[in-house]
């Protein structure tokens, strides 16, 4: 498919990767790469935007007016968290199946007319929010009723919705057909984490039809008015759910990536298998955390959702956390890469840009967006982060900084392996997940200071007057500027991924396969023979012991803060 792949296959369609030993079929290869590049085109159009809404934010330079800024903030969300990520979920499914089970994928049309209706779904959202008149208005991403966005809009969101659906069939009906032919094999664990995503997926996009069908119906007059408070409930099955068919894919690329270029072993297949089961049970409870403040429902509603059950989701992300650098240090020792603490982290391919954004994505995710997402999905917590920038600073930890780094990891490897192309301008791309990375890192710092120190709202043209507040904004000037050239510089760091990933696609040379990173991909277990569990994991139980120094700290520093604010007694 459009003749950039540099790979040849056998009259079957087959072809063997000599990187990752799979057989990989044509049907799966070409669906990946349709949809990889579409992700691509809509994260470079999301950056775009992302420049002039930083850019209004920050006031020194004030770019855009009140009305615009509301628009390019929706075109902004909707390409970046919704097509950008999305599509290139549906890549993964593909890649996670079909790839890993060496099958062709099943019912290929269905995946063309999949990416059809998604592509058409997606023009019709942007084309309906940039040309929004009054009195209809932008929705942002969250279109809360009773706001009046267009009609067209909403169907455009219906239609992604449908087509997303569509495009999963594919990668279920290879899966039913592969335990057909195999009904006592147990999947492959990438297979599996991909699995598990697909049943998040679908829940997550059923929410989706619950939540616009109706509000379409109201938009085009059929029904007169729309509950808000049902409206919020529904809406953030989709809007959380989809946030954690991210997590999820996420870390199914962390497993796969981490493997292929860093030699990582699964140190148990039972714990990791079971963190996936935990999610499926437990993950959609989270979505109560956006209720945290809307009185309808009730505090105990909100607190088992948000407390008790979804820490059943936070153990899972605990035991990946843990199990996902063990893999790591476990393989590497298994291989004679490691010696002492760390050794094996010092040692790993740094300067391969999918390893640097695997690893990463996992550090900044855990620090930045996994902290601050417990503490605020708390119910006191909440209150002093709840529609301030620091919220905004939270997901861009997790989505924008976390799984964009891990998709665009992939993305290098999708070049590479599917494509056949090494990366052209070998250095640029070598730094540009630390360029990305870091920048992004502190913008979101900057973002969390704002909101959480000084109370500066989300989703506001202007920052130092905001009508209707009584005191001033401006202590928060400087972090501003900090904000302004940190945004700048990780625009540039997104950019120069899609630079890259076109001039690897239109210039690059063929790779020549073999080993990369520095491990040959012969056995997947230690070269001792030894079983994975047998080798020492005591560095990443150092780091975990990191972490928790640093989830205790910041925990107590805003139980501080709130009770800097919030008076109790006399
Ligand atoms: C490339 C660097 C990026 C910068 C500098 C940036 C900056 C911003 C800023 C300043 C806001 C507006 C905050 C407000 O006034 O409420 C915003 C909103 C948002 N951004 Fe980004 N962003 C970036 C990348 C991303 C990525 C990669 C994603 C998703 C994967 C993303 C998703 C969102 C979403 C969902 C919103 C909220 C829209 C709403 O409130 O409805 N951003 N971003
Ligand atoms: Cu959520």
């Amino acid at each position: 498919m459009f003749g950039f792949s540099t790979y040849e296959y056998d009259d079957d369609g087959f072809r063997e990767c000599n990187v990752t030993g799979l057989t990989i079929h044509k049907s799966a290869e070409d669906m990946v790469k349709l949809y990889g590049l579409t992700a691509i085109l809509a994260l470079a159009i999301g950056g775009v935007f992302a420049l002039a809404v930083a850019m209004t934010r920050w006031e020194l330079v004030g770019l855009l007016s009140a009305g615009d800024f509301y628009t390019y903030l929706s075109v902004h969300a909707w390409n970046l968290l919704i097509f950008w990520m999305v599509f290139m979920e549906i890549a993964i499914l593909y890649v996670g199946g079909p790839f890993v089970l060496g099958r062709r994928l099943s019912l290929p049309s269905v995946a063309k007319v999949g990416w059809v209706i998604m592509a058409a779904g997606a023009v019709l959202v942007n084309a309906a929010i940039l040309l929004t008149e009054y009195p209809n208005q932008a929705p942002l991403l969250t279109s809360y009723v009773p706001l009046p966005s267009s009609w067209q809009f909403y169907l455009g969101a219906t239609v992604f919705v449908l087509g997303a659906i569509v495009a999963a069939v594919p990668f279920l009906a290879t899966l039913w057909n592969h335990q057909q032919e195999h009904p006592s094999e147990t999947l492959p664990l990438v297979t599996f984490g991909a699995f598990i995503t697909s049943v998040v997926a679908l829940e997550a996009l059923l929410g989706g039809l619950i939540t616009y069908v109706p509000t379409l119906l109201w938009r085009v007059g059929y029904f007169e008015s729309l509950d808000p408070a049902f409206y919020r409930q529904m809406y953030w099955i989709i809007g959380h759910g989809s946030q954690q068919i991210n997590l999820l894919a996420m870390i199914t690329v962390w497993y796969f990536l981490t493997h292929v270029v860093g030699g990582a072993v699964v140190a148990s297949q039972k714990v990791s298998r079971a963190a996936f089961v935990l999610y499926l049970f437990f993950i959609n409870m989270g979505a109560a955390h956006h209720l945290m403040s809307d009185p309808v429902v009730s505090a105990g509603w909100r607190m088992w959702n948000t407390s008790y059950a979804a820490y059943g989701a936070v153990v899972a992300s605990m035991i990946h956390a843990f199990a996902i650098p063990a893999g790591l240090e476990v393989g590497r020792r298994a291989k004679g890469k490691a010696g002492g603490l760390f050794g094996w982290l010092w040692s790993s391919p740094w300067d391969d840009p999918g390893f640097s954004a695997t690893i990463l994505s996992i550090i900044l995710f855990g620090f930045l967006g996994g902290i601050t997402g417990v503490m605020m999905g708390q119910m006191q917590l909440n209150m002093t982060w709840h529609n301030t920038l620091a919220t905004v600073g939270h997901f861009h930890a997790t989505v924008a900084t976390g799984t964009t780094l891990a998709f665009m990891g992939l993305g290098y490897y999708v070049l590479r392996l599917v494509f056949g192309r090494d990366w052209s301008f070998g250095p640029l791309a070598r730094i540009q997940p630390f360029l990305y990375g870091g920048a992004m890192g502190l913008t979101v710092l900057m973002m969390m200071y704002t909101g959480i120190l000084f109370g500066v709202p989300r989703r506001h043209p202007s920052v130092m007057d905001i009508p209707g507040t009584a005191f001033s904004f401006s202590p928060a000037k400087p972090f501003f500027v900090v904000f302004g050239v940190a945004a700048i510089l990780s625009i540039l760091g997104g950019a120069l991924f899609v630079v890259v990933a076109l001039a690897s696609l239109l210039f690059g040379e063929p790779f020549e396969g073999g080993p990369v990173g520095d491990v040959r991909r012969t056995a997947a277990d230690g070269g001792e023979g030894k079983a994975a569990h047998a080798y020492s994991m005591r560095g990443t139980f150092t780091l975990c012991l990191v972490f928790l120094g640093a989830f205790v700290t910041l925990w107590a520093l805003n139980w501080y803060l709130l009770s800097t604010i919030w008076q109790i007694g006399p």
